[in-house]
């Protein structure tokens, strides 16, 4: 009877040990297993007289009922402290900030463009789109660049390793008037049109980059006069910094592609950078032979071309004065315009 009430105490103190169930089943197998200490005094109660049998059989059930209820708990323990810990490390913290999804923003040149699509369209403009590598004929040809031109020389104009149908290597192109010969030899007259988007030349200063953004626009009809153009011009550039404040002149210059041909320059006349002329844009009447290149008739169709900077004008807009900045992917610089 003490021996028994010793297992069950032994018993006891083993299931309390274990710490895993492998180790809480191997504890079982030790009292009541096939070859454990419970089974084996159930398998001597044969050799016990008649007499003693009984009684020594009900002690011993009973000390195995105890370890068996013993083991029961501590299956129930360790089942519940497993299920605690599982929890635990699975356990999501509702209070913690969530992860957020950094927000993109636009760029101040890319805001330029937008702003110049939307005032153009608003009085009629088409917007024109192309590829960036260009052919020799619509990036030079037509435009009235004969093949000597410096802008042709490698030092002006980077080119791709591949040759047009002509033998040419293929431009990447200096600026944006192919897209307007293109748009221009697929539409019928009156063509209103302007032709955003990156360009790319050889320079790279402080004030050029090889990748750079311009705008031009495009207006042919009937009887499209440099009239239109200052008009035209004028009120764009109104619109764009936000003021009737400023004032434009038109001073004789020279491009291949338009005659007579200016650059165009504007003045705030109130505010903080009141009093300074300003280079804004090139212009012009387009050459005739140019509009011939656009597939129609010089004798019926006249009109004007414009080609302004992007970073430039960005740069008047917002007060920036280092065209680097654009580039450099600086947050600091890019969150104040978003
Ligand atoms: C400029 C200045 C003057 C121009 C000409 C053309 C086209 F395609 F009609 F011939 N597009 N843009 C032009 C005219 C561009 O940029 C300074």
């Amino acid at each position: 009877m003490q021996e028994l009430t010793e297992l069950v105490e032994s018993a006891q103190r083993d299931f309390a040990q274990a710490e895993q169930p492998a180790a809480l089943e191997d504890a079982k197998a030790r009292y009541i297993g096939k070859t454990g200490r419970i089974t084996m005094l159930m398998k001597e109660l044969g050799k016990l007289p008649a007499e003693e049998r009984r009684a020594r059989g009900q002690q011993i059930n009973s000390a195995k009922q105890q370890i068996e209820a013993a083991l029961n708990a501590r299956r129930e323990q360790l089942a519940e402290a497993a299920l605690a810990k599982k929890l635990e490390s699975e356990a999501i913290d509702v209070t913690l900030p969530g992860r957020l999804r950094s927000e993109g923003g636009i760029h101040p040149v890319m805001r330029t463009w937008m702003r110049i699509e939307e005032i153009f369209r608003s009085i009629g403009f088409d917007v024109a789109d192309g590829p960036e590598i260009e052919n020799d004929w619509f990036s030079f040809t037509s435009l009235g660049n004969p093949p000597d031109h410096p802008a042709r020389s490698m030092q002006d104009t980077f080119y791709v390793d591949r040759n047009d149908d002509d033998g040419r290597p293929l431009p990447l192109r200096p600026h944006t008037s192919p897209m307007q010969v293109r748009y221009a030899r697929t539409h019928e007259p009156p063509i209103k049109v302007i032709a955003p988007g990156r360009t790319y030349r050889v320079d790279s200063d402080a004030t050029h980059s090889p990748m750079f953004h311009q705008v031009e626009g495009l207006w042919i009809g009937e009887n499209v006069s440099f009239t239109d153009l200052k008009g035209v011009y004028s009120d764009f550039l109104r619109c764009f910094f936000e003021t009737n404040d400023l004032v434009v002149r038109f001073r004789p210059s020279y491009f291949p592609f338009t005659e007579p041909s200016v650059e165009v320059d504007m003045m705030f006349t109130s505010g903080a950078r009141k009093g300074k002329w300003l280079e804004i844009s090139g212009a012009g009447e387009v050459h005739p032979n140019v509009v011939r290149n656009f597939g129609l008739d010089p004798e019926k169709y006249m009109g004007f071309a414009f080609g302004s900077g992007l970073e430039r004008l960005t740069m008047l807009r917002y007060g920036i004065d280092d065209l680097r900045l654009f580039f450099e992917g600086d947050l600091r610089f890019l969150r104040q315009f978003n």
